[in-house]
């Protein structure tokens, strides 16, 4: 993306692989964008200009990808993967871009020849934020790896007008910004307003008998939303696959009413508009807690019933019969969040396509599998009956059929044992009545799994016994995986040169090759350089903290990192009294030889969940007090990282010594930061919960710092009668720090503001840091009498990474492929634009 004539006129013949182009073809169509695309001369292109134009330079090669990928698809007639998902958390898009097309170091030379900022205009993206958490960052992970492994695949989900809220910090207090990522246009998306359906909502249904003496059910909506396709193409690395997300937006179907709007009633006219955008207006900023409103609903069954419509379309597209259409789609279930498909589809089948109750039936338990992502019991979506009945009374009657059916077939196995019909029935009759998506979900798939060995077991045993009980077979284990590409290559890419240097790039694609570093932890020159790594990707956090924060902070201290969303069972606040622990030695023994630390957090709170908020606003207050007390002597410093995301997640993990993943064992369903920190050579100090286990297996015990109690002692003691207080009044340690929080020292004098923390601990403590607290606080010390042997951390550091082949995104995806979804891969082949358009 040359402006000028390169200086280097060597690398501008460089042919950029992948794209079959030289980096003057790249320039030339960079500046033939930014002039009609943008309009623009290069005199007065704006930063903005700079960025569409390159977007749309990178962009027009993926396309070329796409048009061969879909003319693969339909010529061939894959088995494809339907992905749906209510959120994709994707993060910016043209590095990674760049990335998978294999012309990042290509392109960065060539800015740099003509004084263009690479950085400047990855920077300025703006980072589509369609997703809370976790769960929304797997389902983008996985639609890297589907094109990588080139499997064909379609993600489909909502285009919400607005992301995930952006967050400020205004006196230690959470602030939500309305997340505008669309103001300046998206260049990655091709609307598609000829690909529209029709979502019905509300009114009545009716029987009637068919031509054929069938008893049939006709629904009469009384509101009916248009959903039209935005498309952006993703590539895998390094291959011609070029999948697509399909996301949704909802549009009235007719904008205005004209007899309201003839007879003077303007707002009359534009209300079913306004009425019908609102459905993909916003995501709902909850992760583990659901809300129960109505709109959510609305969005849940407008993206299911849109990309249903879309799958049966394009399989009747290449003349195939809807009996076989499992055979040719295969839908994962994202959590619950997408689970009316399994009503949905039957609707499609039975309702519009006159198919038989059976072979209906036949389908779709066959097409379906469902994710679980959590086992907390205030995540577990259920639709109040009457809400549901309102909606989708359609729905509602297709749903107690199956019910009906399948408690049948229960009976039959367990005669008598009304508890378990009861337990086991998609409506849950214990007062208000309920219909239980996750019910729903088991009944109507094929394939149930957790996502990672410990979560699949407690599923087993706990929220999905009975389901377990009942098909056995059903059930597996899927270990959640991250992308190299992103959290490796184009996060962190001192690193990545480093390690090219000793064993080649081929681990990008086989992270089990990442194994051949293990001989260089005993090499005293590699162990330089990979500080040398560390400490440059410490320098540029601490830049981008005080930049963000004011907060100047040391990168020869131990960056000790807690980056998630906030939630109780992730324990921030665990993290919180170890850093008080050590004020108070400080405080005690203002000459300690302590190590130094800089301990940082970030991570948004549903702006719903008051005690969330509270933990951020202690975070603040403690930073607040520590880092101005002279007594510390920068000995200890804390942090909080205002607006937590894709984007400054990739400038965080490169950047840490010590990852903390603290929850109560047997609360985090995986936890995937986890494998990112680990990734980017920092040492984890966690509890054995999620995936935390099969880090610990994979890595080593003496490579991981474990501590706490675990899962079963976890739901021993409760079941015994845990009491916090007593571990309070026996631990001086832990009295004196909590203590110190609730005498409002923290808090100007003010002991009422974390009161309700600090009684939650005493009085319930929940998620039991009371219990942990001893043996996280003397791990701790552990670590940090670790980290004073800098040559020993460094080894353990490279032997983390060489051991994290498994938690590819690509391992995951390969099992899922292979044991869920039966599909294989197949590889696109290039033709040449003329060739492609002859
Ligand atoms: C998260 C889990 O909390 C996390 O442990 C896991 O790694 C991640 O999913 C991906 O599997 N769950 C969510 O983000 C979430 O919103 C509610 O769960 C359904």
């Amino acid at each position: 993306m040359a402006q000028r004539k390169s200086k280097k006129t060597n690398s501008n013949k460089t042919d950029c692989s992948r794209t079959g182009m030289t980096l003057i073809d790249l320039n030339r169509c960079f500046n033939e964008h930014l002039f009609y695309t943008q309009g623009r001369l290069p005199l007065s292109a704006t930063l903005n200009d700079h960025y569409m134009a390159a977007a749309y330079t990178v962009r027009d090669r993926l396309l070329h990808r796409w048009v061969c990928t879909v003319r693969d698809f339909i010529r061939e007639g894959v088995k494809v993967v339907g992905y749906l998902s209510a959120e994709f958390l994707l993060g910016p898009h043209l590095g990674n871009n760049m990335i998978n097309l294999d012309i990042f170091d290509e392109v960065r030379e060539a800015s740099e020849n003509v004084g263009r900022n690479l950085d400047a205009m990855l920077d300025h993206e703006e980072e589509p934020g369609l997703g809370n958490g976790g769960l929304g960052r797997l389902a983008a992970c996985y639609l890297d790896s589907l094109a990588t492994l080139e499997i064909p695949a379609i993600g489909y989900g909502i285009r919400y007008e607005f992301g995930i809220f952006d967050q400020e910090i205004r006196d230690g207090w959470q602030v939500e910004k309305t997340d505008k990522w669309l103001r300046l246009g998206n260049p990655w998306e091709i609307p598609r307003p000829e690909v529209t359906y029709e979502v019905k909502f509300g009114g009545h249904t009716a029987g009637y008998c068919d031509d054929g003496g069938c008893y049939r059910s006709r629904w009469t909506p009384d509101r009916v939303v248009r959903g039209i396709a935005y498309d952006t193409p993703i590539l895998g690395y390094k291959v011609n696959t070029c999948n697509m997300l399909r996301l949704w937006k909802a549009e009235a179907v007719e904008s205005f009413d004209f007899a309201s709007f003839n007879v003077g009633n303007y707002y009359g006219a534009v209300h079913e508009k306004v009425y019908s955008e609102n459905i993909s207006k916003v995501l709902y900023p909850n992760d583990e807690q659901i809300q129960g409103k109505q709109l959510r609903l609305e969005q849940q069954y407008f993206f299911v019933s849109c990309s249903l419509q879309d799958m049966i379309r394009l399989h009747l597209a290449i003349g195939k019969s809807l009996e076989y259409f499992h055979e040719e789609f295969a839908i994962q279930l994202n959590d619950t969040h997408p689970s009316v498909a399994v009503a949905e589809l039957m609707r499609l089948l039975v309702d519009e396509h006159h198919m038989d109750w059976d072979t209906a039936w036949h389908v779709t338990r066959n097409v379906f599998g469902y994710t679980n992502h959590t086992l907390l019991p205030e995540a577990l979506e259920r639709w109040p009956l009457r809400l549901f009945a309102n909606l989708l009374p359609r729905h509602l009657e297709i749903i107690f059929e199956i019910n009906r059916r399948f408690l049948d077939e229960v009976r039959v196995i367990y005669p008598d044992d009304e508890a378990r019909i009861a337990r086991l029935s998609l409506i849950d009759e214990q007062g208000e009545r309920y219909v239980r998506m996750a019910n729903l979900a088991c009944v109507g798939s094929r394939a149930i799994n957790g996502v990672a060995k410990l979560h699949t077991e407690l599923l087993k045993t706990t929220v999905l016994k009975d389901f377990y009980e009942l098909w056995p077979e059903k059930f597996s284990n899927k270990t959640n995986g991250v992308t190299p590409r992103r959290w490796m290559v184009l996060s962190n890419p001192g690193l990545t040169r480093l390690i090219r240097s000793r064993i080649g790039g081929g681990w990008i694609k086989k992270l089990d090759r990442l194994k051949r570093l293990e001989s260089y932890a005993g090499d005293d020159a590699f162990r330089r350089e990979w500080q040398a790594v560390k400490t440059g990707n410490k320098q540029a956090l601490a830049a981008l903290i005080l930049e963000r924060t004011g907060i100047s902070v040391n990168p020869d201290s131990m960056f000790d990192i807690q980056v998630k969303r906030i939630h109780e069972y992730k324990r921030q606040h665990l993290n919180v009294l170890h850093v008080v622990t050590l004020y108070n030695r400080l405080r005690r023994n203002p000459g300690l030889d302590m190590l130094p630390r800089t301990v940082i957090f970030g991570g948004k709170a549903a702006p719903s969940y008051y005690m969330a908020k509270l933990i951020i606003k202690l975070i603040n207050s403690v930073a607040d007090v520590v880092n101005h007390d002279p007594a510390v002597r920068n000995r200890l410093k804390v942090v909080f990282f205002p607006d937590f995301n894709v984007k400054s997640a990739q400038k965080i993990y490169p950047a840490a010594d010590l990852s903390e993943q603290i929850s109560t064992a047997g609360k985090e369903a995986s936890g995937t930061g986890n494998m990112k920190f680990s990734m980017n050579g920092a040492l984890t100090i966690g509890t054995l919960d999620g995936a935390n286990v099969e880090i610990r297996e994979e890595v080593g015990a003496d490579n991981f710092f474990l501590f706490g109690l675990t899962a079963e002692e976890v739901a021993r003691i409760k079941s015994e009668g845990y009491d916090p207080r007593s571990i309070y009044l026996s631990n001086p340690d832990l009295r004196e720090a909590i203590d110190l929080i609730g005498s409002g020292f923290f808090s100007r004098g003010d002991p009422d503001l974390f009161k309700p923390l600090v009684d939650s601990l005493l009085y319930q403590d929940e998620y039991m840091l009371l219990a942990d607290y001893q043996s996280y606080v003397d791990c701790q010390d552990r670590v940090s009498e670790a980290y004073r042997d800098r040559d020993r951390w460094t080894r353990m550091a490279i032997l983390n990474v060489a051991r994290m082949g498994k938690f590819s995104s690509d391992r995951a995806i390969r099992e899922y492929c292979r044991e869920i979804w039966r599909v294989s891969p197949n590889t696109v082949e290039m033709e040449d634009f003329g060739d492609l358009v002859r």
